[in-house]
């Protein structure tokens, strides 16, 4: 087998049938195959392996009843269970012209690269075919901060969050990507120096069916961008700061209301911590979440915490100003680092630790293992 064409499905139905016979007539010549990754809740599983019966090339469909990573899991798992070496990622449905396979894989064959991406945006490439004025404007802006925040990786590709692309899997690290309903092909690329090429393709409209792309969706971009790019201990550091910001917020509608002073904290604090779970949840330690220990055990474990670490920090600082000849701020400044460096290492270790512990290595060990994992998270340009 020389080349898998690998294409992640979302209830694709409508434009299953006329992907396999453009791909089909587009390979011709080529020992090829198409495999299907699907989390569909609709028909697309049968549509495929009625559409695969016909098919000039062999057609394998995997589909996933419990699906993880979203669109980037689906697009590893083919890259995983692929026959080729050479793989071809593209979508269902047909905003990726099929007849731009065969350059991708010429292309690819060559050797000299490790990725080829089909590009919207460079000569010669079109995103025409993005559904209105607002999409076009939401794809250049995150394109282009995604460039500046990898500037030295991604300086010869100008569509990082294309979804078209060739790879060949022997000369990528897969064991090392983390699918997360991330553009996979922006994880590879930003994890480890690699070798691209581009070729220019016109983005069509899509072919038939619902789009997938919503508001939610690139809340979601953004937050593993910065996750990418700074690791988690710093999205994990917004998201604290955020919430001191509502903290002081709380604290003073409800003063000002003529609410105590300490009550209005109180309720100030404890909201604060509860916000911050979810978002931590949603957003930081997501990844995690399906080998931890249930939510309300999660919830448990980071409240008593927080709750302990309030009760702790502030007899510190008063310690720290009566004995140290310290300000109030700069202590306060001081056992906030600490909170933060301290409350870091007791959520990626404790609160989120996996439920079934490998026996193999010590506990130590994999304590440190997976707190270097967190925290640094790729680091480097
Ligand atoms: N397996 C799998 N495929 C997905 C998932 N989400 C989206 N896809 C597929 O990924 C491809 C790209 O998704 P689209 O919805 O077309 O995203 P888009 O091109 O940004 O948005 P449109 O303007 O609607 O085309 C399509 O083939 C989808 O069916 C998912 O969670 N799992
Ligand atoms: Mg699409």
């Amino acid at each position: 087998m020389q080349l898998t064409i690998i294409v992640p499905t979302f209830n694709e139905a409508p434009n299953v049938a006329e992907l396999v016979r453009r791909v089909c007539a587009a390979v011709d010549g080529v020992d090829a195959e198409l495999l299907f990754v699907d989390d569909s809740t609709d028909d697309t599983p049968d549509v495929v392996r009625e559409a695969a019966r016909s098919a000039a090339i062999p057609v394998r469909l995997i589909h996933r009843d419990s699906p993880t990573g979203g669109l980037g899991g689906a697009v590893l798992e083919g890259i995983r269970d692929a026959r080729a070496d050479v793989c071809v990622v593209m979508d269902g449905d047909l905003q990726h012209p099929p007849e731009k396979i065969p350059e991708l894989y010429e292309r690819i064959r060559q050797g000299d690269v490790d990725v080829v991406v089909a590009s919207r945006y460079v000569g010669g490439g079109a995103a025409t075919g993005l559904a209105d004025r607002a999409r076009v404007a939401v794809s250049a802006t995150s394109t282009a901060i995604t460039k500046a925040m990898f500037p030295i990786r991604l300086k010869d590709v100008t569509d990082p969050m294309t979804g078209f692309f060739a790879v060949d899997r022997s000369r990528i690290d897969i064991g090392g990507l983390r699918p997360r309903g991330f553009k996979i092909l922006l994880e590879m690329l930003a994890r480890r120096s690699m070798r691209v090429a581009e070729v220019p393709f016109r983005f069509a409209p899509r072919h038939a069916g619902d789009s997938k792309a919503s508001f939610r969706q690139g809340m979601h971009f953004l937050a593993q961008l910065t996750a990418l790019r700074f690791g988690k201990m710093s999205l994990f550091a917004v998201i604290g700061g955020l919430g001191a910001l509502v903290n002081l917020g709380i604290v003073w509608a409800l003063t000002s209301f003529g609410m105590h002073y300490l009550p209005a904290a109180v309720i100030a604090a404890e909201a604060t911590i509860l916000g911050n779970f979810v978002l931590q949840e949603r957003f930081v330690f997501r990844d995690m979440t399906g080998e931890a220990s249930g939510v309300w055990s999660r919830f448990a474990k980071s409240f008593t915490f927080n709750n302990v670490e309030l009760l702790v920090r502030i007899p510190i600082v008063a310690l720290m100003v009566n004995t140290g000849h310290l300000t109030a701020v700069v202590a306060t400044a001081i056992t906030l680092v600490l909170a933060f460096i301290v409350r870091f290492v007791f959520h990626s270790l404790v609160v989120y630790a996996p439920r079934t512990p490998s026996a193999k290595k010590s506990t130590v060990r994999r304590s440190l293992e997976s707190l270097d994992d967190q925290a640094m998270a790729p680091g480097e340009l």
